[in-house]
């Protein structure tokens, strides 16, 4: 099989010994054939030292965006407009901390701490998806963040159901379950709304206006500019290219726009007959990496968010820890007693 990615001789020798085919051919043989034939990578199976990297790299990514990604919504709990919407939006946001422990807990898996994920999030050395950098404006906003950012979310994760390490497969599995749910309430609220006051339909219609473009850039850079994409494809990482994703989910999308009597904010969107998909413009690629850099609307305070809840949950922490100290001992004291 060929993993080589390079087509100059010099980079192809470098990536054969980063990604250990020279030092443990054996080994780097039985786990491309478990790759090839479809196989789960487990945490006790070797694994070639880059192909770990990646996933922590990913996973913790991917865990960073659920955990960041309850604040926008957070900031409508006390606002929302009834108590349903509330009770809705309250167990959404509890899944998303949920989805935030799988993925912690998927990830260290490979060996990392949970508590060197945090510090590399908390200092800004991690990433976590751009779309968490934009703000809510009004509830609008939630409803287009079930309907858009979930709905994006779901098509990258169904994907992320066959990657070829186990434990992210699996968890991929249950968070699609979830998201199905948080889409379809988003859709439902974007819903009552556009069919709404006319007052109603302006708000859900500026929230489209505004959520598109981000929702589309969730799906990371071009195919052509991903550096991370050949290997992670060669590996079963990622089983779908960005840009494939990306159609995938405005084809699915645009339809529903339509359904809810919105126009969406492209004057180049169109349907190519000749492709079988839709056509649309162009990204403003600037606008993304100035805010996956750090430098959006809400980055700043939404990392200073997550330091202060981290700082103000310490004495939870502490507390937990000594609650197992103690328990551990009064067990330990009456193993020995009997
Ligand atoms: N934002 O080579 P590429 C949710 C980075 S939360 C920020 O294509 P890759 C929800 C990328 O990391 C679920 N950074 O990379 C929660 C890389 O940086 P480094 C969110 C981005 O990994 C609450 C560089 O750009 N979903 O559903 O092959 C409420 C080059 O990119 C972004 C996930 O996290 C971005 N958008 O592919 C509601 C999906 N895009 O590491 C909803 C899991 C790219 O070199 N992740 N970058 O410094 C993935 O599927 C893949 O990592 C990506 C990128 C498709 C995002």
């Amino acid at each position: 099989m060929a993993y080589t990615i390079a087509e100059k001789p010099e980079e192809a020798a470098a990536f054969a010994k980063e990604t250990d085919v020279e030092e443990n051919p054996e080994l780097r043989a039985a786990f491309d054939g478990k790759v090839a034939a479809e196989g789960k990578v487990e945490p006790r199976d070797w694994m070639p030292e880059k192909y770990r990297k990646t996933l922590i790299r990913q996973i913790s990514q991917h865990a960073h965006s659920e955990y960041v990604g309850m604040l926008p919504e957070g900031n409508w709990v006390t606002r929302a407009p009834s108590l349903r919407r509330k009770a809705v939006l309250l167990s959404k946001i509890q899944d998303e901390a949920g989805h935030a422990l799988y993925l912690y807990s998927a990830v260290e898996t490979l060996g990392v701490s949970r508590d060197d994920l945090l510090d590399a999030l908390h200092e800004g050395r991690a990433k976590y998806s751009s779309i968490f950098n934009y703000p809510t404006l009004t509830w609008a906003d939630i409803a287009a963040i079930g309907w858009l950012v979930d709905g994006a979310a779901i098509v990258n994760q169904v994907s992320l159901q066959r990657c070829s390490y186990g434990p992210y497969s699996r968890a991929m599995v249950r968070i699609c379950k979830e998201e199905s749910f948080h889409q379809r309430q988003g859709f439902e609220a974007m819903m009552v709304m556009a069919q709404g006051a006319p007052e109603q339909k302006k708000l859900a219609q500026d929230a489209l206006n505004r959520w598109w473009w981000p929702s589309l850039m969730m799906f990371g850079p071009s195919d052509k500019d991903s550096p991370h994409s050949a290997l992670s494809m060669a590996w079963r990482i990622k089983r779908d290219s960005n840009d494939d994703l990306r159609q995938r989910f405005v084809d699915m999308t645009v339809p529903q726009a339509e359904y809810l009597g919105l126009s969406m904010p492209d004057p180049d969107l169109s349907w190519n007959e000749e492709r079988g998909h839709y056509d649309f413009g162009e990204i403003d690629w600037e606008e993304f990496w100035r805010v996956v850099n750090g430098n959006g609307i809400c980055n700043r305070e939404r990392l200073a968010a997550r330091r202060k809840a981290w700082d103000d949950g310490a004495w939870v922490r502490d507390a937990a820890m000594a609650h197992a100290e103690k328990k551990r001992a009064r067990q330990a004291q009456q193993a020995a007693a009997e």
